[in-house]
């Protein structure tokens, strides 16, 4: 029902998106968008990059008199770098060809050498620049689309940061369940590290630090959660409705993510069913409700009603001021991986791209429950839904 595409190299100049399929009558404005871009910009431990540019997405369709009327909505977000790259990323075939310098030594873990042997080029550059995660900026901006949509509906998504490096956060969490998503958001955009406590923030940043002096990276551990979703959103009836199925490949399409967790699903492997299932009540005012939350909000491949917890795992950046051993491709013989202006740690970013994915994942199956061409005809059908309990 949603569909939304990406366009633009990290230093080319912007990023192009479309998302298709949003109902009419939705109040969209920049402003909103650009809070978001505003909150990816941000984390300790960012690179240059983020000192140049400062997100801004300009509407280009789909929007009239600050309402969405139905059509696909276009965004672009410029890059203000692209000035200082115009000779490296031209789009016209240039006259003296051989002034631009590739790039030859490809770095491990980014998508440098398994890119040149798909495309076959002599140049990593044009890997590296659409690889790059700038293009997340984009995700974002149209993530944004959908999480106003959710809005509207008392669905609510925020993200914090539970580890970076060796730093784990302390709450427990238990504790963490007693926050709303908005005491998340407010706790976790105080902090550079978007940790839940001043204290880990500090520890976070003292890693990082460490990190940085060594001319190394880190990686990290983020939850998104989000409250508000009706039960039966998803569909147990085939392999590709399943909730957990689609939000794990839209949290892994993140630049850098390695594993997703729903729910305690990793420590649940180990323990006994009596420990792990959520037992089910009944409430004459709430209806059907756990006391327990194991499953992340999610049975069968569908949203319980419950709040939906999902964890993603970030590699640490596998571009390094000190580089790991390489080969270069032209001459085949052994050299340092190519060295990049970069962050230091993005894991706080990532939090932040994660909530815009999670949002695109879950508006698809929130409108093929309560689907409509206008918000106005999708509140009704809303509404009936949460008399039935
Ligand atoms: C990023 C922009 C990039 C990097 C980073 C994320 O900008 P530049 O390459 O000009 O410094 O800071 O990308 C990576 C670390 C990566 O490995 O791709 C952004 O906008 O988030």
């Amino acid at each position: 029902m949603i569909r939304f595409l990406t366009a633009g190299e990290s230093h080319g100049k912007g990023l192009v998106g479309i998302i298709e399929g949003i109902p009419a009558g939705l109040e969209l404005a920049a402003e909103y968008i650009d809070h978001q871009l505003y909150r990816r910009q941000q984390g300790y431990g960012r690179g240059g990059r983020m000192k140049i540019e400062s997100d801004h997405a300009e509407i280009i369709s789909g929007v009239r008199l600050g309402k969405t009327i139905g059509s696909p909505i276009g965004l672009l977000v410029w890059n203000k770098d692209w000035e200082n790259w115009k000779d490296v990323m031209p789009i016209e075939a240039q006259r003296d060809k051989g002034k631009i310098k590739k790039v030859t030594l490809p770095r491990p873990g980014h998508a440098d050498l398994a890119g040149i042997l798909k495309f076959g080029f002599d140049d990593i550059r044009p890997v590296i620049e659409r690889s790059s995660a700038r293009e997340t900026a984009m995700r974002v901006a149209l993530g944004s689309v959908a999480r106003k949509l959710l809005e509207e509906f008392g669905i609510a998504i925020s993200s914090h940061v539970i580890q970076i490096g060796t730093i784990k956060l302390h709450n427990t969490k238990s504790k963490i369940q007693n926050f709303s998503v908005s005491e998340i958001t407010k706790l976790s955009d105080d902090s550079e590290v978007r940790a839940l406590d001043p204290e880990d923030s500090k520890k976070m940043m003292d890693e990082i630090k460490a990190a940085q002096k060594e001319g190394n990276s880190l990686g990290g551990i983020f939850e998104v959660v989000v409250d508000g979703l009706p039960a039966g959103l998803g569909s147990y009836t085939h392999w590709d409705k399943k909730l957990d199925g689609i939000l794990a490949q839209y949290i892994c399409s993140i630049p850098a993510i390695k594993g997703v967790e729903i729910g305690d699903a990793f420590e649940n492997a180990g323990k006994f069913g009596s420990d792990v299932h959520d037992e089910i009540f009944y409430d004459e005012k709430k209806g059907y409700y756990r006391k327990t939350n194991r499953s992340g909000g999610l049975e069968g491949g569908m949203t319980t009603g419950e709040r939906l917890i999902l964890r993603g795992a970030m590699k640490p950046i596998p571009t390094l001021a000190r580089p790991l051993m390489s080969v270069d491709i032209e001459t085949k013989k052994s050299a340092s991986a190519h060295k990049e202006r970069t962050d230091t740690c993005s894991v706080p970013a990532a939090a932040v791209v994660a909530e815009a994915m999670t949002a695109l994942a879950l508006i698809d199956p929130f409108l093929e429950k309560f689907g409509g061409d206008r918000v106005e005809e999708i509140k009704i059908r809303h509404e009936k839904e949460k008399i039935r309990k």
